[in-house]
Formats: C-alpha cells, structure tokens, sequence
C-alpha cells in the first residue's frame, strides 16, 4: 500500500491549506513536514525537489508535485471528486478559478503591510459580496440540488466551503443574504470527514497569528 502523502509546507494556511481541506474530505491521511527556516527551504531547492524552487509540494504517489492547482487537480481526480465527464470537469474548473482569484486576496491579507490592510480587507468584502458568492449562490438556486455540480461533492465545493469559512473570520456577515451558500457550509461541514477535520486539534490551520507571519517572512523573504 502507497504511504500517506506528505505536504512540505511552512506551519499556516497560506496556499497549501485548500490541499489539507481536499485530502482531508476525501478521507485521505497526511503527514506535514513543516519548514520552520530558510535553510529548511534551502535543503529541499537543493536536493533538486522543487521544479520551480516554490512550495507547496507534495509527495504522492512517488510523484513530489508542485503548483497548488495541480496537486489540487491530481487528488481530485484521485478520490473522485472531479465530475463524472469533461463537461462538468469544465464547470468545477471554472468554478474553482473564480475561487482561486478570490483567495489570492484573501491568504495574503495576514501578509500585507499594517498600512494596507485595511485596503485589502475592503476589496475582499466587495469581492465577496459582489463578485464571487453572488454567482456560486446562483449556480445553487438554479438547479436546487446539494452541491454545485448536481448532488455529487466535488472538489469546487470543498474549496468554495473552505472560502465561506476563510471569509467570515474576515467578514462575520457576509454569507446573511446568501441563504444557499449558509446551507452549503452546512451540507458540506457535516460530511463525516469535513466534520472531524473541523475538530479542534485536526490539521486544520488557525488564521495567520503574527508569529506565523514572522516565521514566513524568516523563510521566504
Ligand atoms: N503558482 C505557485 C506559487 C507558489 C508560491 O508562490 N509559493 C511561495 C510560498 S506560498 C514560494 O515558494 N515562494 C518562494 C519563491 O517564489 O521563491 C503555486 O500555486 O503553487
């Protein structure tokens, strides 16, 4: 039997957290080996692990693989959670782009500067609000069913759920006029694998604390 993966990335959410969220719904085991300096870093650039000297990488399948949405891409396919044909592979990955995009401004509000986070944090509300989960709630009331693909869990609705929590640390009202994405959080987060994941003393990671910060800045910068 293949070993559990392994995810080498620093002790924080930051973009290797949408990765602990699939493998944990899919009911996937893992082990994190966490950089904690920049000679951490320095030893797995050398040893030749990382194609573009970037984490997150991740040990599968003999495979060490990098760039978030592949690793996303390959467990996905792996436990069945991306569609059942290419046309609802399309819509997932449309999907999850729109997700994608928001996040990119949501993981790094910890990391902006004092002076701009204010800034970030007011183009995540609007973004939120106006952009992204006006069109997933549509997607929900159009067809009524479970999740966005039909009444199959896919890998978009693990990320979209993981979001709805990332955003609400930052906006506790955000999701008060979207009645179908409240039930989605719901649906997905009573999921026997979600549920234990959200258990406190899962591998789940809290928000950025200024340690973490401190650590990232140590290893990357
Ligand atoms: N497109 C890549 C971006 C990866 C990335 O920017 N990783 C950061 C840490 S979160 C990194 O390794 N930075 C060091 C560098 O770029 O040299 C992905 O999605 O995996």
């Amino acid at each position: 039997m293949a070993g559990k993966p392994v995810l080498h990335y620093f002790d924080g959410r930051g973009r290797m957290e949408p990765v602990r969220w699939l493998l944990a719904a899919a009911g996937v085991e893992f082990e994190e080996k966490f950089l904690k300096t920049r000679d951490d870093l320095s030893r797995l650039r050398n040893d030749g692990s990382l194609m573009f000297q970037q984490v997150p990488m991740v040990e599968i399948d003999g495979m060490k693989l990098v760039q978030t949405r592949a690793i996303l891409n390959y467990i996905a396919s792996k436990y069945n959670l991306y569609g059942k044909d290419v046309k609802e592979r399309a819509l997932i990955d449309m999907y999850a782009e729109g997700m994608a995009d928001l996040d990119e401004i949501v993981l790094h509000q910890p990391y902006v500067p004092q002076e701009e986070k204010e800034a970030n944090l007011a183009k995540i509300k609007d973004k939120a609000r106006n952009r992204y989960f006006p069109a997933y709630e549509k997607v929900l009331k159009s067809h009524g069913q479970d999740y966005l693909i039909g009444n199959r869990l896919s890998r978009a609705d693990v990320y979209l759920v993981e979001l709805l929590y990332h955003v609400e640390e930052l906006d506790p009202t955000v999701l008060a006029n979207f009645p179908q994405l409240k039930a989605l959080k719901t649906r997905v987060s009573n999921l026997p694998t979600v549920k234990k994941f959200l258990q406190p003393g899962s591998q789940r990671k809290p928000y950025e604390d200024e340690k973490c910060v401190e650590l990232v800045m140590k290893i990357f910068h």
